[in-house]
């Protein structure tokens, strides 16, 4: 007997609905649910794997305890006092500093990192917090931090809607897209054209993305930042800078249109290798059509000028009048938010400072490229132990090679983790969580994200088994060895509940929070009944008959549409001036150093990373139906450089950088530009002490090795990982 349940799929940042048949507690088969509000039945690979990622032999289902050099599985009381007799001395004699986090991707996928780490954070009380957020998008919450005020203020472009897209630096054909949540991105896509409109990708590497465009523009990698200013420059000098209704919204037009005087096309056609008339009429085109938007993602983000270039994509949309209007970029308004007063304290970086590099703090933690350094280097505060929850830094930091070493002489590490892999076999104990089949799931950050304001919750498709532990109970339980009190469920239900009758203006103002029926099943659940029952469109505990709850999403296991975005200017800021900051002197001071650059020879040869639909990152790897087929971590180069380095395709060659060096296989093709050279990342799975069988069979190399910690855009301390000055050399074959 088989029965049917839905859930949201969280595998990728597009969020799509699956239908999923169960027998007993296993899930058979995935497929799209088409009657989803938002996805419409869209899948892919990954998603359709769901329930083998579940089944997945390798995958731990009880705790490890590392003994004698082995990880041997413990029950869960022996493991966490394990943690407990490992972190608390070290806290003890050298202070919470000595203790260092690393929260991964997949949190931003899990009810229990959006809700259970923060907590667990204020309890260690350590600056030492790292996370991939500074190996992805940080550049994007800076430059919006300065710009709206809040570093969570991201507009995404409203796909359904433009007439023209520039999307520069992503690849949604393999990523399904991110930092934009549309499930079926291509689809979407697809449908501007259909409509009349077109889309331009700026990429180094004729993606996917690229080749299904209208155009395809090359670009030197690290060089975003010139074609942009080349654009900004030209919707001055051509008087094309139209703001439109955000007019008496913004401050610091003249100093942006000071700042791209010596930007102009002519100029900085050299250094990105894009034309000078190309530049002017992307300008133009950008200016002329009715609903444009300016995109940009991974490409934009992990490069040198990182979040100068983050912050020139919403210039250009705001001087065009895009910003905030249909068909342009606007900003989501997800069921758990509540609209803003339009004014804040506005955002600010720097409130402490790493201890070894001196990088500043930003938004709460420090770069993950200075992890090794503050493991290494000896002194007060020294990093000695290390908390890991879903992350695999081992292999998707930079200079991973020297991190991979550091991990080994921790004196104490404990990985919250479903895989003992290249980072966990580091790691003293190891506590699993259970499959996503078991878990139930709502998406805080990618439902703020979405191009379609919609709301979905699935609850766990089948209960956990007797020896299991829930990953909130396993985060919460790491929360009471560092702060000594337990009841973390319980305390902070009650917060949010008493925030709710405590602020003033809230319709509950005034009521007894014991008073308030709050659903769920478990901790996480009551939590976003609140969310949901107290955001932009609750119930209000019966107030608004109509509105959300838990409750009626249960009911509705295809999602709530909530409509299309809305413009929500000047609501969604959070500056002090209650007016977007155009040129806020933090990043105006970073244009020097973008000027500078102007007159540096290139590189001759540079590394980029690339996506493929069939992976995520490094974890998925050990599912077969998603690494048959030929090896995909190849070293892609163009035919010219081939022919210079005298290799034909399959060859093995020595790929080199300042960090390290790693022998690859080589894929010629004119995919890449000339002088530009292509390796996926996550890859590298052939080292010992790992339990991936799957993973170890098609190993593949870390690219990581050759990415550099020591170079960071520096407003937002993220890393470098792509534009990195490699050298190649055949290997004697
Ligand atoms: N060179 C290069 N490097 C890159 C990138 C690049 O483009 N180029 N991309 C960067 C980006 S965008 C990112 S986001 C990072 C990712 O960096 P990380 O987050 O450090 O790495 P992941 O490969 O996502 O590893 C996720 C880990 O979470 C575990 N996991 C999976 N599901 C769960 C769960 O439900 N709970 C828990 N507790 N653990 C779980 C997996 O087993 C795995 O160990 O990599 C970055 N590294
Ligand atoms: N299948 C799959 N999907 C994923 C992931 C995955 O690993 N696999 N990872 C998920 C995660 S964590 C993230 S953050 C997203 C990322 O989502 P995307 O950003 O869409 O992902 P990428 O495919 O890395 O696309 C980045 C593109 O930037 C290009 N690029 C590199 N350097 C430059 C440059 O200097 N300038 C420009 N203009 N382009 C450049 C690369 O050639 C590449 O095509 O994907 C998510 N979805
Ligand atoms: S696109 Fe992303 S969310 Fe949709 S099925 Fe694939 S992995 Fe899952
Ligand atoms: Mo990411």
């Amino acid at each position: 007997m088989s029965r049917t349940a839905y859930r949201t799929c969280p595998l990728c940042e597009a969020a799509c609905g699956l239908e999923l048949t169960v027998a007993g507690d296993r899930v058979v088969s995935a497929r799209g649910d088409r009657e989803h509000v938002f996805s419409h039945g869209f899948v892919c690979p990954k998603g359709a794997t769901f329930g083998q990622l579940a089944d997945d032999p390798d995958r731990l289902r009880r705790p490890l305890v590392r003994r004698d050099g082995r990880h041997v599985e413990v029950g869960w009381d022996e493991a966490f006092d394990a943690v407990a007799d490992g972190l608390r001395p070290v806290i003890e004699t050298y202070g919470p500093h000595a203790v260092a986090v690393y929260l991964g991707n997949p949190n931003v996928h899990t009810m229990a990192g959006g809700l259970y780490l923060s907590p667990l954070v204020k309890a260690l009380g350590t600056r030492n917090v790292f996370s991939a957020s500074t190996v992805d998008q940080m550049p994007k919450h800076v430059s919006c931090g300065y710009l709206y005020g809040s570093p969570l203020a991201i507009p995404v472009p409203d796909l359904d809607r433009t007439d023209f897209l520039l999307m520069l630096g992503a690849n949604p054909w393999e990523s399904n897209g991110s930092l934009a949540t549309a499930a079926d991105f291509p689809g979407r896509l697809k449908a501007i054209q259909a409509r009349g409109g077109r889309f331009v990708v700026v990429d180094p590497r004729r993606t996917r993305t690229a080749a299904q465009a209208d155009e395809h523009v090359f670009i030197r990698p690290g060089t975003d930042a010139f074609l942009l200013f080349g654009i900004v420059h030209t919707l001055f000098a051509d008087g094309l800078v139209s703001l439109g209704r955000l007019d008496s919204l913004v401050n610091g037009l003249s100093s942006v249109a000071a700042l791209a005087e010596d930007f102009a096309p002519s100029v900085v056609s050299e250094t990105c290798g894009v034309p000078a008339a190309r530049i002017r009429s992307l300008a133009h085109e950008l200016a002329s059509s009715p609903r444009a938007a300016v995109y940009g993602r991974i490409g934009t983000c992990t490069v040198e000028f990182g979040t100068l270039t983050s912050w020139l994509i919403d210039v250009i949309n705001i001087l065009t009048g895009n910003l905030d209007r249909p068909g342009g970029v606007m900003f989501p308004l997800a069921a758990h938010q509540r609209p803003g007063s339009g004014k804040g304290k506005g955002f600010r970086v720097g409130r402490w400072h790493s201890r070894v590099r001196g990088l500043p703090e930003v938004k709460g933690e420090l770069p993950v490229a200075t992890l090794a350094d503050e493991i290494e280097t000896p002194g007060d505060e020294q990093v000695r132990a290390l908390v890991t929850v879903a992350g695999n830094p081992a292999l998707s930091t930079p200079n991973s090679g020297r991190l991979d070493r550091a991990l080994a002489g921790l004196s104490f590490m404990v990985s919250v983790d479903p895989y003992l892999n290249e980072t966990t076999r580091h790691a003293d104990v190891v506590l699993p969580p259970p499959d996503p089949t078991r878990k139930g799931h709502y998406d805080f950050s990618f439902l703020a994200l979405a191009v379609r304001n919609f709301a979905a919750y699935s609850p766990p498709v089948s209960p956990i088994d007797a020896e299991a532990m829930d990953e909130c109970d396993i985060l919460a339980r790491l929360t009471t060895i560092v702060s000594g009190h337990d009841s973390l469920h319980d305390q902070l239900l009650s917060r949010a509940l008493d925030r709710v009758v405590s602020t003033p203006g809230s319709p509950l103002f005034g009521r007894s929070a014991a008073d308030l029926p709050v659903s769920g099943d478990g901790p996480a659940e009551r939590l976003l009944d609140v969310a949901l029952r107290t955001g932009a469109y609750g119930d209000w505990f019966g107030l608004v008959p109509e509105g959300l709850s838990l409750d009626r999403l249960i009911e509705n296991p295809h999602g709530v549409d909530l409509g299309p975005l809305e413009p929500r200017l000047p609501e969604v800021l959070r500056t002090p001036s209650g007016k977007v900051e155009l040129c806020d002197p933090a990043v105006a001071a970073d244009v020097p150093r973008l000027r500078a650059a102007l007159d540096r020879p290139h590189e001759a040869l540079v590394l980029i990373g690339r996506r493929h639909l069939r992976s995520n990152n490094s974890w998925m790897h050990n599912v077969p139906a998603l690494v048959k087929g030929r090896d995909r971590c190849t070293l892609q180069i163009h035919p010219a450089d081939a022919a210079r380095f005298d290799l034909v395709d399959g060859d093995t060659v020595q790929v080199t950088s300042r960090a390290g060096g790693i022998s690859a296989t080589v894929e010629i093709t004119d995919q890449v530009m000339p002088g530009v050279v292509s390796l996926p990342h996550g890859w590298g799975h052939d080292v010992a002490g790992t339990r991936q069988s799957v993973a170890s069979a098609h190993p593949g190399v870390n690219s990581n090795v050759l990415t550099d910690e020591t170079v960071i855009d520096p407003l937002s301390g993220n890393s470098v990982l792509n534009g990195i000055p490699v050298e190649v050399k055949p290997l004697a074959s």
